[in-house]
């Protein structure tokens, strides 16, 4: 691996907020005081009622509890918005980039405040009040931001549905909080192609029910099914209401949101994220990270539908008044220049992005880039997978300039905002490395067994203490909360991935050590997938696992047992690949289907998964033991008719 260093530059170390010496010496306070630490940096939100009680979490067995600042109050919209208008109404909150290069416009936060109370006012006049859940299902257009604001406004819980989910995934999540509400819109637009949502929430609504009002944003005009009494015309709702809406006062542990997201068993689960921790989280972390000033123009590329576009489009640069671009559009469309296009029409200073979108651009060569000035930035990130050296040397040369500092932030939906990064202006970077813990994060390296790894060890990456923007619980179910991330290795929280830490103390993730697979920075579980494949009449089973993939960092190979008497060929290849992108979405279509007559079992009937991985790799030399399969030789039919061939 990788070993090359890139130090420190003395404008940075000058520049940000945060140098090396500063690092150490908050870093230790925060970990030996974090009570005194995180009472100190909670005062950058605003408060109605101020907190008494910093820190209030037991990780023990049985018994998990996490509250931050219990007793305080405050209003996340209020926070976001209204604190800004003294001093910054006219400055842009929102610059919102459209899928066609000719569609643009900038949001004041004059113009954000009003929306977000007219919005507020029209979820209040169709009865949606505080602890009320809401789905947003909407494409990355600036409705998106004002729907968020407007629940959190009045304390309406929002669940926000990625847009390329399907309709079947999209109900169980409406069902999963018991929504009543949807805000969606006509069509989405992303590379010029449309996306049918209003269709989708019909179709959902007809399976799930429950829902009594459905807002629907005109972004293209299109002429949809039209439920009288329950779909309303957002902006006729918007233009009717007013636009004077106090925010109501939460207390500091009220649900914001839930945002569904994958797991190693079962359903995609309801992470729930608080008010206060959250919030306090969320904006310091993106003005440390990203070393945010006044001035700045930043652009984090993620979907509003995953969590990096909650902590770092929405909720952390509008608490810190920034001016966050929103992009609608693809990085291909209409040309691989795009994104670069953006940042010089805009003057973007702040770039964040996922190393798979770095890997394709790489593939199609420099020229793309290099035609565009990018002069405007200055900083560069990472999110959402390990980046190989190659493309992280990559994104430093060409699309930096060898300029700008890349960080790679490493964190979850379940964290709520990023645990281990380097900070600009303090940590020498290693291409590869998340390299070390932000402020009041005490991560450690386990054993199978649990036992805490000392030094330059690697292992499985636990965190010893909360920290406030941390999840609370699994909606409904904070039995299921304990089990997946507390019992593992009791009092500790377990991330689910592997990391490596070398004799610098810098981290490096290995990747998942559960059966979560990440394509293309997306989190899938193999059993969603796996439940879905034998859903599908000619399937009896099926076993799927993650194998490296140049692009989108792990493909999804499936073995498929079908059927007595039915015959694996391409064209039920194909049908099954659009049978699981129509049940889940485009994101979760197998790369490689292998029909596989038998699959390797344990005698006591369980899938051997290691096994599975290992041929999917094309490493089948190392297969390691097999003598406890109930049948051996199914293994050597699984690598004859192994579907990834290096
Ligand atoms: C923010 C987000 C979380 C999983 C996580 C890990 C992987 C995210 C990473 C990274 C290496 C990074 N991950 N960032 N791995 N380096 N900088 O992506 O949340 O969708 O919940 O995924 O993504 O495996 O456990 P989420």
């Amino acid at each position: 691996m990788s070993e090359k260093l890139h130090p420190v530059t003395p404008e940075w170390a000058e520049r940000a907020f945060v140098d090396a010496a500063t690092y150490d010496a908050d870093y230790a306070r925060s970990i030996q005081d974090p009570e005194g630490y995180w009472g100190e940096i909670a005062k950058r939100v605003d408060w109605i009622k101020p907190f008494t009680t910093v820190k209030n979490v037991s990780y023990a067995p049985g018994n998990v509890s996490i509250r931050w600042y219990e007793d305080g109050s405050l209003n996340v919209s209020a926070n976001c918005v209204d604190r800004h208008l003294a001093t910054r109404g006219d400055q842009t909150a929102i610059l919102w980039e459209g899928d066609d290069p000719k569609d643009s416009k900038a949001i004041t936060y004059n113009e954000l405040h009003d929306q977000v109370c007219r919005l507020a006012n029209a979820l209040k006049a169709r009865g949606v009040r505080k602890g009320d859940r809401v789905t947003i299902y909407l494409p990355m257009i600036p409705e998106a931001a004002y729907a968020m604001l407007a629940c959190a406004r009045i304390g309406a819980v929002h669940s926000i549905v990625f847009g390329g989910f399907s309709p079947d995934s999209l109900a169980g999540r409406i069902e999963g909080c018991e929504s009543k509400v949807v805000i969606t819109a006509d069509e989405g637009l992303r590379g010029g192609r449309k996306v049918p949502l209003k269709a989708n929430t019909d179709a959902a609504i007809a399976k799930v029910g429950g829902v009594d009002t459905v807002f629907v944003v005109a972004r293209t005009g299109a002429d949809v099914a039209w439920t009288e009494g329950r779909d309303v015309r957002y902006e006729d709702a918007v233009a009717e209401a007013s636009p004077d809406c106090p925010p109501e006062e939460m207390n500091a542990e009220d649900p914001l949101f839930i945002l569904y997201t994958s797991g190693s068993t079962g359903k995609p689960k309801g992470v729930l994220h608080t008010t206060g921790g959250y919030l306090v989280y969320a904006s310091f972390t993106h003005q440390l990270i990203f070393d945010y000033h006044d001035g700045d123009v930043y652009w984090c590329t993620a979907d509003v539908g995953w969590v990096t576009g909650h902590s770092y489009i929405v909720y952390g640069p509008l608490a810190n008044g920034a001016t966050t671009l929103m992009f609608e559009g693809v990085p291909n469309y209409p040309s691989t220049s795009r994104f670069w296009e953006v940042v010089d029409k805009h003057n973007v200073t702040i770039f964040y992005t996922a190393p798979t979108a770095i890997r394709a651009l790489m593939a199609g060569g420099e020229e793309p880039v290099k035609k565009t000035s990018r002069a405007s930035l200055r900083l560069l990130g990472s999110v959402g997978e390990p980046i190989n050296p190659e493309a992280w040397e990559w994104y430093f040369r060409v699309v930096g300039d060898s300029r700008c500092p890349i960080v790679d932030t490493w964190w979850q939906t379940e964290t709520g905002g990023i645990l281990i990064t380097p900070l600009p202006g303090a940590t020498d970077l290693k291409p590869g490395s998340a390299t070390k813990p932000f402020f009041g994060v005490k991560p450690e390296l386990v054993d199978a067994e649990g036992k805490v790894l000392e030094g330059a060890a690697e292992g499985n990456l636990v965190i010893a203490d909360s920290w406030p923007g941390q999840m609370r619980t699994v909606y409904g179910d904070h039995k299921r909360f304990e089990e997946t991330y507390f019992s593992t290795y009791p009092n500790k929280y377990f991330t689910g991935d592997g990391c490596r830490r070398d004799a610098d103390g810098y981290y490096w993730i290995t990747g998942r050590v559960d059966d979560v697979i990440n394509v293309s920075g997306h989190r899938m579980g193999t059993a969603e997938v796996e439940s879905s494949l034998v859903a599908h009449e000619k399937v009896a089973e099926a076993a799927v696992v993650g194998y490296p993939h140049d692009v989108k960092g792990q493909g999804i190979y499936a073995y498929v047992t079908l059927n007595a008497g039915v015959e694996g060929d391409d064209a039920l290849r194909k049908e099954l690949v659009a049978w699981v992108r129509k049940d889940i979405g485009p994101i979760a279509a197998p790369d490689l289907i292998q029909f596989a007559p038998g699959l390797p079992k344990t005698r006591s009937g369980k899938i051997m998964r290691r096994i599975l991985r290992k041929i999917a790799e094309d490493e089948f030399g190392a297969l390691g033991d097999t003598s406890t399969l109930a049948d051996p030789a199914v293994v050597e039919d699984l690598i004859d008719h192994r579907q990834n061939r290096r």
